[in-house]
């Protein structure tokens, strides 16, 4: 019977470890709609830049969404830019948004060869080789196919930013979000 302590002890330190994964860090309560992955060309995309509703600012690397309905293009990984969001051509910048606007960001892919994906976290970095399998049930993008020439695949991820606080966007790629694939995204 000198085993049963040694069970119960295991059986403690799983459920607390289980616990602390699934349960101690909860996916965004933000309202989350994603629609399906469309193909478009460049006169399509370039439209959807040019009509972003939102204030870059280069100098400190921030774009702020204001009160109302925005859109902002996060291209993943463009030519030159291996495994980095431009957002506005900003380089995984921090976006803030008031609370209560309707923003919908677009996923684009614009890297020649690899995939991407766009994922909405609480979980702060730095981030593991496979963030998959921390952030289950948060909102995410398909992981979309690389572009072709003069088309992209592009995915709506619709936010209704109703819940104040700390987000990250990340790409769930292997690795990429571990290199720097991330920025912050701030409700308030
Ligand atoms: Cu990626």
């Amino acid at each position: 019977m000198r085993w049963l302590p040694i069970i119960a002890v295991a059986l403690v330190v799983l459920i607390v470890v289980t616990g602390s994964i699934f349960v101690a860090r909860p996916s965004p309560s933000l309202s989350v709609s994603v629609s399906s992955p469309q193909r478009i060309s460049q006169t399509d995309l370039d439209s959807m830049v040019s009509g972003a509703n939102a204030t870059t600012y280069a100098s400190n690397n921030t774009i702020w969404v204001g009160a109302g309905v925005s859109r902002l293009v996060f291209l993943a990984a463009p030519p030159g830019h291996d495994e980095i969001f431009v957002i506005n051509g900003l380089l995984n910048p921090t976006i803030y948004v008031s609370k209560g606007s309707q923003l919908t960001v677009t996923l684009a892919n614009a890297d020649l060869d690899m995939y991407h994906n766009l994922a909405v976290t609480t979980r702060d970095p730095p981030y593991s080789s496979m963030p998959m399998m921390s952030h289950m049930g948060g909102p995410r993008t398909s992981m979309l196919s690389h572009s072709e020439t003069g088309y992209y695949w592009v995915q709506d991820m619709r936010i209704a930013a109703n819940s104040p606080g700390q987000y990250w966007y990340m790409c769930e790629y292997p690795d990429h979000a571990a290199i720097g694939m991330y920025g912050s995204l701030v409700i308030s």
